[in-house]
């Protein structure tokens, strides 16, 4: 028997946790976000746009939802963009590990949608340009994972 999810996100309840820093990027993520979910037959109805100050912030919240029981996946989006000290690493580290971590921990697919870029312009280019935009893949994962766990764990 084959098991796999299918990209249907009609009736599920999704949460968005998303960082202030590097608004002009992350707010194209949330709006990627919402367009995948729509466009999947879900409704911006069902759609908790959760707000912290930076991408360290991330992973505790997201974890905190997930437990919550309110939520049929929680979708992370936020940007860190390289500067001039290690702080970049530092932060992008934790926040990847973070969200692996609370992915593994929780019952509900926690996605990573999270940008790590060396350049603005590479951010951009990830955030509904070029190369696609992180939160829309990000929800795409999300609808998927939602929908392959329900079966999994149905009798
Ligand atoms: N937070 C980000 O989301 N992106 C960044 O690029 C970033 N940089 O480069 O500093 C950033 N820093 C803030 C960090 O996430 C925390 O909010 C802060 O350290 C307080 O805990």
């Amino acid at each position: 028997m084959n098991i796999e999810g299918k990209l249907n996100a009609k009736g599920l309840k999704f949460a968005l946790i998303t960082s202030r820093f590097n608004d002009f990027i992350t707010e194209k993520l949330v709006n990627g976000a919402i367009d995948c979910i729509v466009r999947h037959n879900g409704s911006e109805d069902n759609v908790s746009i959760i707000r912290v100050p930076g991408s360290f912030e991330i992973p505790q919240v997201a974890g905190i939802t997930a437990k919550s029981g309110k939520y049929d996946a929680v979708i992370c989006l936020g940007a860190v963009i390289r500067g001039e000290t290690p702080h970049f690493d530092y932060v992008s580290a934790e926040v990847t590990k973070g969200i692996a971590r609370v992915a593994g921990d929780s019952k509900i697919p926690v996605t990573y949608g999270i940008i790590t870029a060396d350049t603005v312009e590479q951010a951009i280019d990830r955030a509904g340009t070029k190369m696609g935009n992180r939160g829309f893949d990000a929800a795409m994962t999300a609808i998927e994972m939602a929908d392959l766990i329900k079966k999994i764990n149905k009798k």
